[in-house]
């Protein structure tokens, strides 16, 4: 497989989305040229000659129909073929979400993303909550998002995750993903969404655990310091 038609994976289920991708690609390629090439040999094949007449073909006997039924018939199973690799990709990414070890809440909003963390007691709403502007996670956790849209439909995209979710007004959508590598990555939205829709940009740190931890203190303590009285 061609490891550099995609930007590089760092998902733990990257890897099943791009087979899935592999897989259309080239069954359709080999189709797509092996009917062409049969298509360009009968052009050329069978062209004009003088003094030679055009058959009138019926298509009813066995050997004609066959030549129908036979590729339908291979390219049904080639379409099953999509179909189970397919139902596995999206039971892993869509189906049941694992247990995660961090829970963080996504609002899109004509143009930006925003990250709601839990309070220090891993609950949310409790006056504690943490807001931030970049996405942090810890890198080889699980971590699990719920997509929330304060306007319109907006599509949470991070293309090194493999991970693309619509968020729509309305509804609360969970998603989820494990990063196997450090490193920072774009979230776009990928759905067109107003006049500044190009510009939704987010950004998503994976760091170690260490890193992680030391970065949500940091944020509370400046929270809690921007909270007190007298400062704004
Ligand atoms: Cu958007």
């Amino acid at each position: 497989m061609p490891a550099n038609w995609f930007p590089p994976n760092v998902s733990s289920y990257g890897g099943q989305i791009d087979w899935v991708i592999n897989l259309i690609f080239f069954l359709s390629a080999f189709w797509f040229l092996l009917f062409q090439g049969a298509l360009l040999y009968f052009v050329v094949r069978y062209r004009r000659k003088p003094g030679v007449n055009a058959h009138f073909v019926r298509g009813d006997n066995a050997r004609q129909i066959s030549w129908i039924l036979v590729p339908a018939l291979l390219i049904l199973v080639c379409d099953l073929g999509i179909d189970a690799a397919g139902a596995r990709a999206w039971e892993i990414v869509k189906g049941s979400i694992p247990r995660a070890s961090v829970t963080v809440h996504v609002t899109g909003s004509q143009f930006v993303w925003q990250f709601t963390y839990p309070g220090p007691d891993g609950r949310f709403g409790a006056g504690q909550d943490l807001k931030s502007d970049t996405l942090h996670v810890p890198v080889g956790q699980v971590v699990r998002l719920e997509l929330q849209s304060e306007d319109v439909i907006h599509d949470f995209f991070v293309p090194e995750l493999r991970l693309k979710q619509d968020v729509v007004p309305g509804r609360k959508i969970p998603a989820w993903f494990e990063a196997t590598e450090i490193g920072t990555y774009e979230i776009a939205c990928s759905q067109l969404c107003g006049p500044s829709h190009f510009n939704m940009r987010g950004e998503l740190v994976v760091q170690s655990e260490a890193a992680y931890k030391a970065w949500l203190k940091d944020q509370r303590a400046a929270a809690a310091t921007s909270a007190k009285p007298g400062n704004s």
